[in-house]
């Protein structure tokens, strides 16, 4: 089997376009503000930009769909954050994709299309049918979708054959229901972005605290002495957090950047909200940046907590939280032999370092009486991940920085409800508590046995062991790792159904049988029997609040999520033994009683239909941060023996990271441009230090091959202009998902199992121009 980029055919790669100019040194401003605006314009109309606009993240509105930075008290009248606007402007786009479209190009000529031209059609309208063999899609009704689906279904040998996966934009309320359709029918197969994305974070953090969501309040950011913001883009990921960082500035705070990429907004942040952004100069946000190498991450925060070790040992008393470390901790002092034995010249090595930039961060660590660490996903897509961030929560235990006021852990989630989604059980080894619950409250036995996360699942499809996909959301064929492998893998399915907002790849790469089902996004009113309907989503901080849509669906065919999974749920659910006790209509006509039996499935909820009347919803309990209670097997916050890890780069390959453009959101791609790091007009080029470039006979503008290297055999992505760029010596950077052809398969974190898309070995093969 082929595992090169076929993806789209390269022949039709026109990156003719393409410009490379000089990385800005501050983000947001102005120039935001236009940009989006521009987008926005393009896709609505700006009658409905300004009423869209106008919605977003306001107390009576709709969630932004874009990222999940918790909102703050004060909004502003526009809560304005560029790629918030974009991601709105991308689904409340006037476009269409009706089934016109689909009669005018068959599936095999859509195969050829790039991310870009298929998401730029606009709305999905109309269920749609492949039939076996089939060289279009047909429009059908629901009613003849859901029988496809159920006939699957029925020729099933076990329900483990299926595979349920959800993208992190779904409401709790459609979470709560997709996963008790998945167990009502015997399996716990149900793989979520997460997987790719913080599960490295949930499975640290829940070993070591005992629970696996970040401890900190927004008000905790802005207040924090000390904030360290690692292996994050938020400028143009999360770009609201630049707002807080502005903030922990103003309020005295200071602010240490760990990133290979001098990013933008890491920098300088102009505020478009306030007149000193516009017209000033902004506020620095990083004080130190320490330009570490990729995957060198653990070996600076062993070392930082080395250096508090040293200091604690030279002025007894002044440094450790000793009345936390001994009354809230276990480990400590196996933590402390283990880092008495650090090497610093494997230090030097995996940063790349020097010694007196570390011991700067480590005299500002001594200095503040409360930091946090914030990051993303350049600590969790590496082999040793979970020991990275094992070793972060090490250096904050020292200090007793967690359930402190300023202080913490915070996982900066990526998807506005991911962490929502997993808080209803979309995950294949929710804990025998959970099942508990749901057996009590639906009448019926869970499964138990675990199931699989995205990788098993992606093998078992390539071994024959998977047979339906049903996604809820997401592009899974595009999102994924090992892309060539991946495909071959969904094509050998019989049935895939996605149920999504717009266009993509995964809609193209089908089984034998294929359904797309429409249904309406977030920003979308969402009317049942009852009236309309609000549904919920948590953000990254544990807050859940309510989301309302208020704009004419884009297709009087569209059905809610909620809807989908519950009439699915009657048709293939009917007639089983041990099936869920549930009244799917009663969830479908009032989503209110879909959060009665989540108030009584997951602790937390009570009160819930309560709760979300009040404007900016509440908070979920969180015992660490609320009473530095910790429930871990011991009752207490383990400190971590990790062995040093760093990736090996064989000699003459480098280490390439996979990261999102300014103009994505991960597989949906707004636009051919990466403003803050100078890219135009294109997404092929491969980020490499000049001496790299030199050391290899190459130059700045030269088109290579990317070839990566794994113990199974080789992987290329064709044709990248190489750019030279400011990273360290070894390290390169290519967008995603042109390079998941790339990641192996077998490529995964230890614990986690999330795809190492930070850290693929690669060589550089010269091309003809
Ligand atoms: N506009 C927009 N917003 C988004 C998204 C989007 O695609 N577009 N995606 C959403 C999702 S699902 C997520 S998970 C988040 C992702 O948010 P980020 O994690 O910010 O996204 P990436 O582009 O993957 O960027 C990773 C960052 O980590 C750095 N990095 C890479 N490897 C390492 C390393 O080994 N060590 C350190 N210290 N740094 C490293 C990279 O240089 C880069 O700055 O954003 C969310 N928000
Ligand atoms: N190489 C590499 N691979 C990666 C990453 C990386 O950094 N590098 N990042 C990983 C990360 S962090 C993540 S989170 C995953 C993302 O994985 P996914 O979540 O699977 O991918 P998205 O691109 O966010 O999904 C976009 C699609 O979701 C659908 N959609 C949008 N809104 C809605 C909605 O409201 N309802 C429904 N039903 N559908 C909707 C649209 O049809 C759209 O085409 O990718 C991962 N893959
Ligand atoms: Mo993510």
């Amino acid at each position: 089997m082929g595992r090169d980029d076929a993806t789209p055919a390269v022949a039709n790669i026109d990156e003719t376009a393409l410009t490379v100019g000089k990385p800005k040194q501050r983000a947001v401003g102005v120039p935001a503000v236009t940009h989006a605006m521009q987008i926005a314009v393009e896709q609505m109309g700006p009658v409905r930009t300004g009423e869209t606009l106008r919605l977003v993240n306001q107390k009576h509105g709709f969630d932004c769909p874009g990222c999940a930075w918790p909102e703050g008290d004060h909004r502003s009248a526009a809560e304005f954050c560029e790629n918030g606007a974009k991601a709105v402007a991308e689904e409340a786009t006037r476009r269409r994709v009706p089934p016109e479209f689909f009669a005018a190009h068959s599936v095999a000529e859509l195969a050829t299309w790039d991310d870009f031209a298929l998401g730029q059609q606009g709305r999905l309208t109309h269920p749609m049918l492949l039939d076996e063999g089939a060289t279009h899609y047909r429009p059908v009704t629901w009613e003849e979708a859901y029988a496809v689906v159920a006939d699957e279904v029925a020729a099933l040998d076990s329900p483990d054959e299926l595979v349920f996966y959800t993208s992190g934009r779904t409401s709790n309320e459609a979470a709560f229901l997709w996963q008790l359709l998945a167990r009502g029918l015997g399996t716990n197969n149900l793989p979520d972005c997460s997987n790719m994305c913080h599960e490295s974070s949930g499975s640290a953090l829940t070993e070591t605290i005992g629970i696996g969501k970040g401890s900190v309040s927004l008000h905790d950011v802005e207040t924090a002495e000390l904030v360290i913001v690692a292996g994050q883009n938020p400028g143009t990921n999360h770009p609201r957090m630049l707002s807080a960082l502005e903030k922990t500035k103003r309020n005295g705070g200071t602010v240490v950047a760990v990133n290979p990429l001098q990013e933008a907004g890491l920098l300088r942040f102009d505020n478009p909200q306030k007149a000193r952004g516009v017209v000033g100069r902004g506020t620095p946000i990083a004080d130190v940046f320490l330009q570490v190498r990729l995957g060198g991450d653990q070996a600076l925060f062993q070392a930082l907590g080395a250096l508090l070790l040293a200091a604690e040992e030279a002025a007894p008393g002044t440094v450790l939280d000793h009345a936390f470390v001994e009354e809230r901790t276990r480990g400590f002092a196996e933590y402390a032999a283990h880092l008495a034995a650090l090497d610093w010249d494997d230090v030097a090595t995996a940063t790349g370092l020097e010694r007196e930039q570390i011991e700067e961060v480590a005299r500002l660590l001594l200095g503040s009486r409360s930091t946090i660490v914030c990051w993303a996903m350049g600590l969790t897509q590496h082999k040793h991940s979970v020991a990275t961030l094992r070793d972060v929560v090490n250096l904050l235990l020292l200090q007793g920085n967690i359930g402190r006021p300023g202080a913490g852990v915070c996982p900066v989630r990526g998807h506005s409800n991911v962490q929502g989604d997993r808080t209803m059980g979309i995950f294949e080894q929710m804990p025998e508590w959970f099942h508990d619950h749901l057996d009590a409250e639906f009448g019926f036995a869970s499964p138990r046995e675990h199931g699989w996360d995205t990788v098993a699942a992606i093998e078992a499809m390539a071994a024959g062991r998977a047979k339906v996909f049903l996604g809820m959301g997401g592009n899974f064929a595009r999102a994924t790792p090992d892309s060539a492998v991946t495909e071959a893998a969904l094509r050998s399915l019989d049935l895939t159904v996605q149920v999504s907002t717009k266009l993509n790849r995964s809609h193209v790469v089908h089984g034998r049988r294929a359904l797309v089902l429409p249904t309406l996004g977030r920003t979308e009113a969402d009317v049942r029997a009852s009236g309309p309907q609000r549904v919920t989503v948590e953000d990254s901080m544990s807050a859940v609040h309510a989301s309302q849509g208020r704009l004419a669906p884009a297709s009087d065919e569209l059905r809610s999520e909620v809807a989908i999974i519950s009439e699915l749920a009657e048709r293939l659910l009917e007639g089983r033994d041990n099936a869920p006790r549930a009244d799917w209509r009663a969830f479908r006509d009032d989503y209110a009683t879909i959060r009665a039996s989540i108030s009584r499935v997951v602790p937390g909820f009570e009160d819930f239909e309560a709760k979300i009347d009040v404007p900016g919803g509440f908070v979920l309990p969180h015992r660490p941060r609320d009473e530095r209670g910790f429930t871990t097997p011991s009752g207490k916050a383990e400190f971590t023996v990790n062995e040093l890890e760093y990736p090996h780069v064989p000699a003459g390959r480098l280490l390439l990271q996979t990261l999102r453009s300014h103009d994505q959101y991960n597989t949906t791609i707004y636009g051919k441009d990466d403003r803050y790091r100078g890219i135009h007009g294109g997404r092929r080029v491969v980020l490499v230090h000049a001496d790299d470039l030199a050391e290899q006979g190459l130059a700045d503008g030269d088109v290579v091959d990317l070839v990566s290297e794994w113990s199974d055999g080789e992987r290329r992505a064709q044709a990248f202009r190489c750019v030279a760029y400011s990273t360290p010596r070894g390290c390169a950077a290519a967008y995603y998902p042109e390079t998941n052809v790339l990641v192996p398969l077998g490529s995964y974190a230890d614990t986690s199992r999330t795809p190492t898309s930070k850290s693929v070995v690669v060589r550089l093969e010269p091309r003809d121009r």
